[in-house]
């Protein structure tokens, strides 16, 4: 591969968890983690770790020529819940970063870019189940905003300058190395913690919430295998639409249950139910299986059975 790989965010749920198996993949040297302060203290001791502002044009810009950078996963964002709560940094954060790096494709300095989207980019005139690639996209959160308009700025990047810029709407990630952060999928990594800390969680959404979900080893292999496959494979330049499993709270506590036969779950919907409801319940990935070949792995007792193995 020629020059290396900068992860912007890699102290993130996904980021760290990218950077490890980058590294198996490429060379630990040939992976430069970047992250807004130390606090992953394994990350920061496991390899190349630079502080880094992902709106900080110059700074990037100086961190890409030091270390001979040709490929950008740009992990840093404002999730969904927080984005609620501080909207003007949210679309600071989640647009400039990406027009920061989309320039620096377009100038040529970088070749290469990742950039996840999200299924916030739905809304609640999108149809809900099976919500296929190409739909109504009107979303109600700043967070689908700024990933819708994100979709926007990677399609004509790559039309108008050639910039070989690869996405994936993500759905709410469960894993169990670093917690999320700001989102609302994230209760379904909180219930495992909970569940095996005190037996019982209060769940932020109601019981029958269905919304789409991956386990993180099918999400970092979707990752590497977009940007892995031929550019001519990469037909959609926006984002492609990525599917897992669905499934309720009421379903994730009748599954832990099995493992756990005492624990119990209790509900009490907050401001992020509002947001739940605007998502697709399922989504049809066609288009991401059909051109790179993208299959998931891990159902729901799977999930679990990782995350309380794992989380012991
Ligand atoms: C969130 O809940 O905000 C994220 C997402 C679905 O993008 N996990």
């Amino acid at each position: 591969m020629e020059g290396k790989i900068l992860i912007i965010g890699a102290g993130g749920q996904i980021g760290s968890e990218l950077t490890v198996k980058l590294r198996s993949i490429y060379g630990q040297d040939q992976v430069i983690a970047s992250d807004i302060n130390y606090n992953n203290v394994a990350l920061v001791n496991s390899g190349f770790f630079e502080i880094l502002d992902a709106q900080d044009f110059k700074a990037l810009k100086v961190c890409c020529e030091k270390h001979n950078i040709k490929t950008i996963y740009l992990m840093a964002a404002m999730l969904s819940a927080t984005g609620e709560k501080y909207p003007n940094k949210a679309w600071d954060l989640n647009t400039e970063s990406l027009l920061h790096v989309l320039n620096l494709a377009k100038s040529k300095l970088i070749d290469k870019i990742f950039w996840p989207s999200s299924i916030a980019v739905f809304g609640p005139s999108t149809p809900k189940e099976n919500t296929p690639q190409y739909t109504i996209m009107e979303p109600t959160t700043v967070y689908g905003i700024t990933k819708q308009v994100g979709e926007r700025w990677c399609e004509y990047y790559h039309q108008k300058y050639g910039v070989d810029v690869r996405s994936i709407r993500y759905p709410g990630i469960i894993s169990w190395k670093t917690l999320p952060g700001g989102g609302t999928t994230d209760y379904a990594v909180e219930i495992y913690h909970e569940a095996l800390k005190n037996n019982t969680y209060e769940c932020f959404l109601s019981e029958e919430t269905n919304l789409p979900m991956l386990f993180m080893d099918d999400a970092i292999k979707a990752t590497v295998d977009i940007m892995q496959a031929k550019p001519e494979d990469i037909k959609i330049r926006s984002s492609y639409n990525l599917a897992g499993i669905s499934f309720t709270p009421q379903e994730i506590a009748a599954s832990v249950k099995k493992q756990l036969p005492g624990f119990t779950i209790t509900y009490k919907p907050d401001f992020r139910q509002a947001i739940a409801n605007s998502w697709p319940g399922s989504i049809n990935d066609t288009e991401a299986r059909q051109h790179w070949n993208w299959k998931h792995s891990f159902d729901l007792d799977a999930i679990t059975k990782e995350m309380l193995d794992n989380l012991k």
